[in-house]
């Protein structure tokens, strides 16, 4: 990790990271000395998702160019609940639920940020410690007084829900961001917050406190959301969400999304989210061009990010695994593996039987639609177990058949996997 530009705001732009800013000249010159920045995430839920990622990559990378990066764990703003990009009012969740949710965020935020904690770059707060300080009637004297309801209506998170609604709890949400970063300014002398671009309004919002009530200027960097070529979200499957918790989303699923990446979307993603060198992504980008079948772009940002992620160790695994499976070389996984390469595929349980003809078992099992589909499957070679193909309608299945732990890997076709358990 180095810096290849003298301004982070070159890097960022080269990066395609920068969405919105305010006065880019005045950021410029500012961003020439050393500042402190933050970039908050509310709690609403027990882990961040690859939709995350880019803000906290933004905030590493000003780590690097010197600068003191603050994450800032919203266990306060996730008690009232953010309407910016959201089209409908949201339930409150439960202090006990943000609470233990605010446990596992901040674990995943030390991991994420432990390089650059340890070199004293990064920080990490929690918004409760002084929201909960500020009393209702000192809140609206002191803050609310600074912004009126046409200002505050006029915010876009506002404006779009005029009509379908919005509660009073909602709406005076960008009141206590924009305090945040009014509180972080006074106390950590921290003068620019970034955040997706959904978080305008609030940024400019706390730009616009600190300007008001200390008369200093403050600054706002939004990163563009991460979209695929399609404009589809990113970082959803329709599996639901693709999680940086290794319990909710396997380090091998992981690195399969990254590797099923379009070529569209491939080396845009390389310059966002990993930290390789224009140079090396230059590179990648002319062997995507002239052999795109090779999928050089997207192993190099699959291994990238599942070592950013999880780490050396299960990045390893995770190639095992894939060649393991790529080459119906099952024999060379544990069952540990073997579930996890399969977490995602049907499974189905054959209990109280000693042997099970062939058919039968693709029939039973749901594998082939019908026994006269099993038929063709097996005589058309589209059947294997084990990595073997069966070609024998005939073929008795017994315990014998099973690969480790009473586990039958079958595959139908060139991708479908199936998992059976012989109980
Ligand atoms: C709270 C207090 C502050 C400053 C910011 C906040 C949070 C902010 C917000 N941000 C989003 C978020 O999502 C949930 C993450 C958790 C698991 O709601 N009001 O908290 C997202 N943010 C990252 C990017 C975002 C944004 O964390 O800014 O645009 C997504 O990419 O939606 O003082």
């Amino acid at each position: 990790m180095k810096k290849e530009n003298k301004n982070i705001l070159d890097e960022l732009l080269w990066r395609g990271l920068i969405n919105q800013t305010t006065d880019e000249k005045e950021l410029k010159k500012r961003l020439e000395k050393p500042i402190v920045l933050y970039c908050g995430f509310d709690v609403t839920a027990d882990s961040f998702h690859v939709g995350h990622l880019l803000p906290i990559v933004t905030l590493k990378r000003f780590a690097q160019y010197n600068h003191q990066a603050i994450s800032l764990l919203g266990n306060g703003t996730s008690l009232i609940g953010d309407p910016s990009g959201k089209n409908t009012e949201r339930q409150l969740n439960s202090e006990e639920k943000v609470n233990k949710w605010s446990i596992a965020l901040n674990k995943q935020l030390e991991q994420l940020f432990a390089e650059e904690i340890t070199n004293k770059k990064a920080i990490i707060l929690k918004n409760k410690d002084w929201l909960e300080k500020l009393t209702m009637l000192s809140f609206i004297r002191e803050i609310g007084k600074y912004f009126s309801v046409g200002y505050m209506m006029a915010k876009e998170s506002v404006k779009t829900r005029l009509e379908t609604g919005i509660s009073f709890t909602e709406f005076s949400y960008m009141l206590l961001q924009a305090y945040d970063f009014f509180w972080l300014n006074k106390n950590y002398n921290c003068e620019l917050q970034i955040g997706g671009s959904d978080q305008w309004g609030n940024l400019t919002a706390g730009i616009d406190l600190i300007a008001k009530k200390s008369n200093k200027v403050a600054y706002g960097i939004t990163v563009p959301l991460l979209l695929k070529s399609d404009g589809t979200k990113f970082g959803k499957t329709e599996g639901g969400a693709i999680w940086l918790d290794s319990q909710k989303t396997s380090p091998y699923q992981f690195y399969q999304f990254f590797i099923n990446t379009d070529d569209k979307d491939v080396i845009k993603l390389l310059k966002q989210l990993t930290f390789l060198s224009q140079l090396e992504i230059n590179e990648l980008e002319k062997i995507t061009q002239k052999n795109p079948e090779q999928r050089q772009a997207q192993k190099t940002l699959a291994e990238e990010l599942t070592k950013f992620i999880h780490g050396e160790k299960a990045l390893r695994k995770v190639q095992k695994i894939t060649k393991a499976l790529f080459s119906n070389d099952f024999k060379s996984l544990n069952a540990n593996e073997i579930k996890e390469a399969l977490s995602d595929v049907p499974s189905y349980i054959i209990s109280n039987k000693k042997e099970l003809n062939i058919i039968d078992l693709l029939t039973e099992a749901g594998i082939s639609s019908s026994k006269r589909q099993a038929k063709e499957d097996v005589l058309n070679r589209a059947i294997s177990l084990n990595g073997k193909t069966i070609s024998d309608i005939n073929y008795l299945v017994t315990k014998k058949d099973c690969l480790i732990e009473n586990i039958l890997i079958f595959k139908r076709g060139k991708k479908n996997h199936f998992l059976i358990y012989w109980q």
